[in-house]
């Protein structure tokens, strides 16, 4: 088969799965087309089969917002044409599912066609989409593309509810991770020189948003090393980490919390994690405490949207309130105290993720539902 995909490129988790698909996809002998602003942050230069075509929104100094969504339904129609793709998959709804649409009446005027399958991450349903600037052209476009997947069960609710969605069935995929890349096993130790002798790890990974609440992590750690001589590794970059800067100096942890920047290899520092903190607010699935839980590492995470289908409460990790810092502590403190239970969790995080989530199962549902799209045309 031959598929479009559009994502946004920056770093965060819908950019990372729709890459990590098309590099599957790919690996299993289609020919994948990137179709985006910017090379999507975890696709080498090159690999067989994967092309990647830039969209240019170009400058005119009328226009105050470049309009990236025409662009880029210019650019899809395009590649559409040259390459004659069969799937164009859209990562986010807005804008992308939109373009598609664009893409896809702009090529049925000239008697083509193309599929559109519209996969929701979770922001684009419950922040953006519900924004009244927003919500009418989200409806619109998820109920105009031919197939619409959600991350969760969660997510699929979400949409349900917050759209009514009549025109649309909205299937669950699962996010999914590579289990031979997030395998404690295969990194050798990343960060052993920067953690004193006798000190358990902990980490956290995000483009710290308000949403993922970084200053609680900050909290958490804090309660736990006063029990636990443990560092914290805080992973990514973005709004808060300013306030989790401060909040580690006002809780005099400082020295202990180490901001390592956005990095694009997670897996060798996940291998030398001993407990991973994702403490947000609202999640549509959380691919990065997946990737934490494939690495064997157990993860201590708030009972927010998805988190419940991905982390096992009491078996792979523990589940807390939002904002219940004490809870999440103490949880925390429990799993590093106990090297048994440690043990048990680490080796049944690591199993549960490759039974449930492995990249083979979940990439076979994407290929059956393109091939189911294919003959509905
Ligand atoms: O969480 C973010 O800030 C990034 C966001 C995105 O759109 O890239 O992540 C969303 O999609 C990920 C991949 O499906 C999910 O694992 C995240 O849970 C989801 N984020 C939220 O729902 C807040």
């Amino acid at each position: 088969m031959k598929i479009g995909i559009t994502c946004y490129p920056t770093y965060g988790g819908s950019g990372a799965v729709a890459t990590e698909l098309g590099i599957a996809l790919a690996a299993r002998g289609h020919e994948v087309h990137f179709i985006t602003y910017q090379q999507p942050f975890r696709l080498p230069n090159f690999l067989p089969r994967i092309f990647f075509h830039e969209v240019d929104v170009g400058r005119y100094p009328l226009f105050e917002y470049p309009p990236y969504d025409l662009a880029l339904a210019v650019r899809m129609h395009e590649v559409v044409r040259a390459h004659e793709l069969d799937v164009l998959h859209c990562h986010y709804a807005l804008p992308h599912a939109t373009s598609a649409w664009i893409a896809r009446e702009m090529l049925r005027d000239k008697g083509d066609d193309v599929q559109v399958v519209t996969t929701l991450h979770g922001t684009d349903i419950t922040i953006v989409g519900q924004d009244p600037s927003f919500h009418a052209i989200t409806k619109f476009s998820i109920e105009r593309s031919d197939f619409v997947t959600a991350v969760s069960e969660y997510l699929r609710r979400e949409t349900m509810a917050a759209f009514g969605c009549t025109g649309c069935n909205v299937e669950v995929i699962h996010n999914f991770v590579d289990p031979a890349v997030y395998d404690r096993t295969a990194h050798p130790p990343a960060l052993s020189w920067l953690v004193p002798r006798g000190r358990k790890v902990i980490m956290h990974v995000s483009n710290m948003r308000p949403v993922k609440r970084v200053r609680d992590v900050v909290r958490t750690f804090a309660k736990v090393t006063a029990e636990v001589p443990s560092v914290l590794f805080m992973v990514g970059d973005g709004p808060e980490r300013v306030d989790a800067e401060q909040e580690a100096r006002a809780l005099g942890v400082e020295r202990q919390v180490h901001f390592l920047g956005k990095l694009e290899a997670v897996a060798p520092l996940l291998a030398g994690a001993d407990l991973f903190l994702l403490p947000s607010a609202s999640e549509s699935f959380g691919l990065s405490a997946l990737e934490a839980l494939s690495s064997g590492v157990p993860v201590v995470a708030s009972r927010a949207g998805g988190l419940a289908e991905v982390v096992r409460d009491g078996e792979t990790g523990a589940l807390c309130d939002v904002g219940d810092v004490d809870g999440m502590a103490t949880a925390s403190i429990a799993i590093l105290r106990d090297p048994e239970r440690w043990r048990a969790m680490s080796e049944a995080a690591a199993a549960d993720a490759r039974e449930r989530f492995t990249l083979e199962k979940v990439v076979a549902r994407y290929e059956a539902l393109y091939e189911r799209a294919i003959a509905s045309r």
